[in-house]
């Protein structure tokens, strides 16, 4: 069942025609506005929206995120501030978050694709979510929350931490659906294993907000008895619910493009074929408060069609592959954190809580620490495999550690850092050194 038939399951030469109506309307209020955005596209030659069609996507300017840092407090807004209703975003850097205001209509958008997005994970009015993402600035919380009231559901609002709480509220109100990070999931999942507790009413979760593999997916599915799905999002897009996966998507996420319209580009802005990796670049094409035209994410994945005969038409995007920024690059060779996560946690015998240090002490020999924790009592020949394994998937050869169980940091609150770069001073982790 969808949640919304006339978006979700349109054919999709129907959804192009809504999408290149809306593209030109966004472009007319870009340029009414006179912002950065407006000026940029004045400069491209454009004077107005009209005849605009998706194939002039690739020759309209784009926006970064520094487009809006340099323009904090109030960013990329184009809608008067009496209009606005809430703010929220995303830690940025120097202290300076990344600030998204949102119109009414703008929360309204994000109800909807949430509600979406738990709907394909089989949730309905009968369901009770246990949401752990947290409430706040941060947009896991509130957009879980706005989607599951939309839906009708029982949200129980729990954010992050207070994990004892959190697993008393798990047995005692017996969800059907978790959302919360992966790596909150397999927290969550060991605190209930360490209590000799087991959920069996969980059906599915909705994992998102930082990266991770298939293999933690086994990892989460083993320990909670749900299926895991990926949930995909950025603040500056709506924050959860641009994408996400559903029961049946093939292991990648329906891009609620409807609303947020997607490409994939190479480092020159070229878009790339269905299938290659690409950096996503979205446009808002219905939001209100910061309207963004073709927002380059630095998030990279491969785009393709709908699932052949499937009830949703929209086009889908892969798991998150890495950053444009987090790619490494270690002697020449090009490495993705999630690439070593996958070779990682393919190994049964390594616990899921690992960190990647780059090592760039020394910056002409650059090293990759990979710190693994085992998960029986013994390592046995576990790190030399790993190496070995490690070398053949990624071309170099890594360091391994084998630490004790419990030495990597959890991540109990927020985004899991799961990669380090020491340039110098102290290890990131005692022992490294
Ligand atoms: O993380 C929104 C979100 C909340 C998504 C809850 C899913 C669930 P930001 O804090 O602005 O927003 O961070 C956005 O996080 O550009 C990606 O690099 C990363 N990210 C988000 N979801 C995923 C995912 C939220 N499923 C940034 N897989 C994005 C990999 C993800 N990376």
């Amino acid at each position: 069942m969808l949640v919304e038939p006339d978006a979700e399951g349109i054919s999709p030469d129907l959804r192009r025609e809504v999408q290149e109506l809306r593209l030109r309307a966004l472009v007319d209020r870009l340029l009414a506005a006179g912002g950065v955005q407006g000026a940029r596209l004045a400069e491209a030659g454009v004077t107005r929206g009209e005849g605009l069609t998706l194939d002039d996507l690739p020759r309209l300017p784009v926006v970064t995120k520094s487009d809006i840092w340099e323009r904090y407090p109030e960013g990329l807004r184009v809608a008067d501030p009496d209009d606005i209703v809430c703010v929220h975003g995303s830690s940025g850097t120097g202290g300076r978050p990344t600030l998204v205001p949102y119109t009414a209509q703008d929360v309204g958008i994000w109800a909807s694709v949430m509600a979406r997005a738990l709907g394909g994970a089989g949730a309905t009015r009968a369901s009770t979510i246990h949401n752990a993402y947290g409430y706040g600035l941060f947009t896991g919380g509130l957009g879980v929350h706005h989607g599951g009231l939309r839906l009708g559901a029982t949200v129980v609002p729990m954010s992050g931490g207070m994990t004892e709480r959190q697993v008393r509220m798990l047995v005692d109100l017996r969800p059907d659906v978790l959302a919360c990070t992966p790596s909150y999931a397999i927290y969550l999942g060991e605190a209930l294993a360490a209590a000799n507790l087991r959920v069996d009413s969980l059906r599915a979760g909705i994992f998102g907000a930082e990266p991770w593999t298939d293999g933690m997916r086994a990892r989460i599915e083993r320990l909670l008895g749900l299926r895991a799905l990926d949930i995909y999002g950025l603040s500056e897009i709506i924050g959860p619910g641009v994408a996400c996966e559903s029961l049946d998507s093939g292991g990648m996420l329906n891009v609620a493009e409807d609303h947020f319209l997607v490409e994939a580009v190479d480092a020159d802005g070229t878009p790339v074929p269905d299938g290659t990796p690409g950096e996503l670049v979205f446009t808002t094409l219905t939001k209100t408060g910061m309207p963004l035209l073709r927002y380059r994410s630095g998030d990279v994945a491969t785009l393709a069609g709908p699932v052949e005969g499937a009830p949703r038409t929209l086009r889908r995007m892969s798991k998150v592959l890495g950053r444009t920024d987090d790619m490494l690059v270690v002697r020449g060779v090009n490495v993705f954190p999630t690439e070593i996560e996958a070779v990682v946690l393919g190994d049964e015998r390594v616990g899921p809580h690992y960190l990647v240090v780059e090592d760039r002490r020394v910056a002409a020999r650059a090293e990759l620490r990979v710190v693994v924790e085992p998960r029986g009592e013994s390592a046995g020949s576990l790190g030399d495999d790993l190496v070995g394994a490690l070398r053949e998937r990624l071309g170099i050869t890594c360091v391994v550690h084998v630490v004790a169980r419990g030495t990597v940091p959890r991540t109990e609150v927020g985004k899991a850092r799961r990669f380090v770069r020491w340039t110098e001073g102290e290890p990131p982790l005692p022992g490294l050194g």
